[in-house]
């Protein structure tokens, strides 16, 4: 019997161990799902929090119940551990680890290549491997294929290797992990049949791709359309801003079209641990390629521009009513990168705030999912501070208050009622913008 039908064989019995390296918001609703199909699953991680978290039942993912984990834990199912040899004891390894981008937005593969190196140094013959991180495309036959290789086995016939990137979405009530259809391509037909043997175990649909590079692009496909289209109504909020016109009505209205037309909303910019980053994946691999990807450069300079844009907008409004920005009391509303979320990253509020400040605003702000804005080494220095509670008199004692992120629980009729000046960059209060003047037409020289 060869490798490839043992492994087979073993997956078609679901005596195969999984192995998945990083228990963060991709990893550990993986390993759950695994051990709720009645595998046995050794989760690798590197913080020891984590790991005592989970070996005692718990869960540090908010999408994750820790009654899953604990029940997983009592009966055999689950571990956690600190130490990457044990990866040499699982048939099947997932590896779900950060792929942040440096500061001038190089992919940092930090993560990843410790990862790979771990795996190699337990790789054994019948072991597949499956990367999960969003990364390049290129990244799973250039970097971890060699680094297997290394190891004297042959990919196809002694390991297997896939790539199936991750799409859970934090806080999606309806898609998670299991049911949400998962892209894969192996480096042979043989990688790709058995990971997705092996997937379909635990997850609804497994969409089967001729190989990694198919399946790294998918993701940045999927990303990088949400990033442009994003850029282009950001781009519409600015022409119907010179226009006169909302908006907000224009994309309503266009929204009623049935067929051919996808609504995105403008904002202040664009925030996350995705749709910032994974664009510039392949921005920076075709780089390499001597190629110039205009639509992700152009769509991130128009993202990029939004915080100044509605900075901007406050300092005009101050301006109609005699006030200079220089000591003006701005309230911010809402700085985590979306609605409903607690999640600081990326989020262009925090750019928001700090021209405010650099402009000499007085800010304050208020979030319910952010109570405290810290100094990390990411966040502007105007940034950092403190919740401010929404009272009364600080909506009416604010020269103008900004809402930057649409958090549910805000009362914005309150805030339209008490506030004198209001830069909604969500559109929170549902009414359309009233159409101001059109800039007049620029005289012929
Ligand atoms: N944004 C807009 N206008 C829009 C949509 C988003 O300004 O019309 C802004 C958001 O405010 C945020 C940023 O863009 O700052 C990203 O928002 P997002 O809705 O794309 O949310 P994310 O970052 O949580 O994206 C995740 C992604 N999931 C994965 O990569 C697995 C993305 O692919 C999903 O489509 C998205 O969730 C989702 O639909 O919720």
């Amino acid at each position: 019997m060869s490798t490839f039908e043992a492994l087979s064989d073993k997956i078609a019995k679901r005596q195969v161990v999984c192995g998945v390296v990083g228990l963060g918001y991709v990893g550990l609703p993986l390993a759950v799902e695994m051990g709720k199909a009645g595998l046995r699953v050794v989760g690798v991680e590197k913080s020891q929090r984590v790991v005592e978290l989970v070996q005692a039942g718990g869960s540090h993912i908010k999408d994750v119940a820790a009654k899953d984990v604990s029940a997983l834990r009592r009966a055999g199912l689950l571990e956690a551990t600190l130490d990457m040899r044990r990866l040499a004891e699982c048939d099947v390894i997932s590896i779900c680890v950060p792929t942040p981008l440096g500061k001038t937005k190089d992919p940092d593969m930090s993560f990843v290549v410790t990862a790979t190196e771990a795996v190699a140094e337990a790789l054994r013959p019948g072991q597949l491997i499956v990367l999960e991180s969003t990364t390049y495309p290129g990244t799973t036959r250039e970097v971890l294929l060699p680094t297997f290789e290394k190891q004297g086995f042959t990919v196809g016939e002694d390991f297997f290797l896939c790539f199936s990137p991750e799409r859970v979405d934090p806080g999606n009530a309806r898609w998670h992990t299991k049911n949400t259809p998962k892209v894969l391509g192996g480096i042979t037909p043989g990688c790709t049949q058995l990971g997705k043997q092996v997937y379909e175990l635990f997850i609804d649909e497994v969409v089967p791709v001729s190989s990694p590079e198919a399946a790294e692009l998918t993701k940045l496909l999927e990303n990088t359309f949400r990033m442009i289209n994003i850029g282009l109504v950001n781009e519409m909020a600015m022409i119907c801003d010179k226009l006169g016109v909302s908006v907000w009505e224009v994309i309503d209205a266009a929204s009623t079209k049935p067929f051919g037309f996808m609504k995105f909303t403008p904002g202040p910019g664009l925030g996350g641990h995705c749709i910032p980053l994974d664009p510039h994946y392949l921005a920076w691999k075709m780089r390499t390629l001597h190629y110039k990807t205009r639509m992700i450069e152009l769509a991130g300079e128009i993202n990029t521009e939004m915080p100044a844009f509605w900075v901007g907008k406050v300092a005009d409004a101050l301006n109609d009513v005699g006030k200079p920005m220089r000591g003006a009391r701005v309230l911010v509303i809402g700085v985590a990168y979306k609605k409903d979320v607690d999640d600081l990253r990326e989020s262009p509020a925090l750019d928001v705030l700090d021209l405010l400040v650099r402009k000499g605003v007085k800010v304050q702000y208020h979030d319910p999912y952010i109570p405290e804005i810290v100094e990390d080494g990411h966040t502007p220095a105007g940034a950092v501070g403190r919740s401010a509670p929404l009272t009364d008199e600080a909506l009416r004692s604010a020269d103008a208050v900004m809402i930057v992120t649409d958090h549910s629980s805000i009362d914005y009729k309150r805030v339209g009622r008490l506030a004198s000046i209001v830069i909604d960059t969500r559109n929170a209060n549902g009414a359309p913008a009233p159409a101001r003047r059109p800039e007049p037409a620029v005289a012929r020289s």
